[in-house]
């Protein structure tokens, strides 16, 4: 087999820049190891910034999202048993949809389906050879073959577990991380939200966030230690946790009923630098993870591809490597930022087992500035809605 890209992973980035690839006439394949059913079973992302509704406009998959997705122009942040309301468009001019990832993803897969470009799935020992050539090629095992695409250009779309980024030799790449003591525990339940936009709750308790997949199916987070199992945590026991973490008139409000998913994410910042070496690009969790408190992963993952897709589309065109050359240096400046506001939301949401009482009047001291400057609020806002692409 041949194409112009590979493209390693069928999640939100891989989807996307096979699609925008297809759209501009560069064939691509998409590899993934797992089924599509086991992809749109994983529940992650749930916020979308107004950068990455544009790319999915552009990349035409936007119309269930346009008609489905709940725009935003504000949310909560809950602390000292009070609401505080951050209006996003008044003090941005921007606003968030909310629209789970998962329905990303299967709009891209319905679109990828429906425009003949081939994808793999279920490809077992997928691996990159001679990226440092000009004729790189992927590798895999499917029904007892062993298959190989060469192609101009591969893409590591594969998440944070991938085989891209682990091809890379240590010499050539530089990561940076920082994994914090506890993680999320998350419900998906067929019950309204408790409110109509999301609220970030700092409680002694710990974080809690209550977010939505629409009017009628709400997404909930509990911050719990690292060690936690999710067979610890009744559907009761949840909802009372939860309540707990909340102002008096939210913890009142919360519909509560039979969870249909429950899982436990542990939380982390990573980065891998570069983000390209010869003919393989990093792009998504590949290169670069987030502790979802700023609801930035996903939308890292869209910035990314936005990126690549400009770089590859110019080389194609008009045989330009610029954009190519450019894109690692581009991506990270933006990725950096985002790893920065995704920290220091964490850092200022959650309980820290080693800072006790005076951790906990600190971080209410700095959310009392934040909700009564309006300076401070609008900083929060713009990296809330999401910087420039
Ligand atoms: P993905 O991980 O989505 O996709 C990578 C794909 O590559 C997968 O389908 C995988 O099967 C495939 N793959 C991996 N190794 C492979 C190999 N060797 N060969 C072939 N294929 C391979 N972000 C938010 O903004 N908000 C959230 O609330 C949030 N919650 C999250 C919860 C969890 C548990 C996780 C893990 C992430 C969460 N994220 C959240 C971040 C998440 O949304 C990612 O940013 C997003 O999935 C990034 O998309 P991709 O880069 O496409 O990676
Ligand atoms: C979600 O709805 O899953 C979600 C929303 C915002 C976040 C994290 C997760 O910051």
């Amino acid at each position: 087999m041949r194409a112009h890209v590979a493209i390693i992973g069928s999640g939100p980035a891989g989807l996307l820049l096979g699609q925008l690839l297809t759209n501009a006439g560069i064939d691509n394949i998409v590899l993934d190891r797992v089924g599509k059913d086991y992809i749109l079973g994983r529940v992650r992302a749930g916020v979308l910034e107004e950068g990455s509704v544009r790319l999915l406009d552009q990349a035409g998959s936007s119309a269930r999202l346009h008609a489905q997705g709940l725009q935003h122009d504000g949310f909560s942040l809950a602390f000292d048993g009070r609401n505080h309301r951050i209006n996003l468009w008044e003090l941005t001019g921007k606003k968030v949809t909310v629209y789970g990832q998962t329905e990303v993803t299967r709009d891209l897969m319905e679109q990828r389906e429906i425009s003949g470009a081939k994808s793999i799935y279920e490809a077992d020992n997928v691996n990159v050879h001679d990226f440092g050539s000009t004729s790189p090629h992927v590798t895999y095992e499917q029904a007892g073959r062993t298959e190989r695409i060469d192609c101009d250009f591969i893409a590591g779309c594969d998440g944070f577990h991938g085989v891209s980024r682990r091809s890379v030799p240590e010499r050539a790449i530089s990561t940076y991380e920082r994994a914090y003591p506890f993680g999320w525990l998350g419900v998906l339940a067929e019950v309204p939200p408790v409110a109509s936009e999301l609220i970030y709750a700092n409680h002694p308790r710990g974080f809690a966030l209550c977010s939505m997949r629409s009017m009628t199916r709400s997404r909930y987070y509990v911050q719990c230690p690292l060690d936690d199992k999710v067979e610890a945590w009744s559907d009761d026991r949840f909802w009372d946790e939860l309540r707990l973490r909340l102002p008096a008139e939210d913890a009142q409000a919360v519909t509560t009923g039979p969870s249909f998913e429950k899982s436990i994410a542990p939380l982390r910042s990573f980065v891998a630098e570069p983000m390209r070496f010869g003919r393989l690009f990093l792009a998504g969790d590949a290169a670069h993870i987030v502790p979802p408190t700023g609801a930035k992963g996903l939308n890292l993952a869209v910035s990314d591809v936005h990126y690549l897709f400009e770089g590859l589309r110019d080389y194609y065109t008009d045989g330009s490597v610029a954009g190519l050359d450019a894109y690692s240096g581009r991506a990270l400046q933006r990725v950096w930022k985002a790893v920065r506001f995704s920290w220091s939301m964490t850092m200022m949401m959650h309980r820290f087992p080693d800072t006790g009482a005076f951790g906990q009047k600190i971080q209410e001291a700095e959310l009392d500035y934040l909700v009564h400057s309006r300076a401070a609020s609008t900083a929060l806002a713009e990296n809330y809605v999401g910087l420039a692409f």
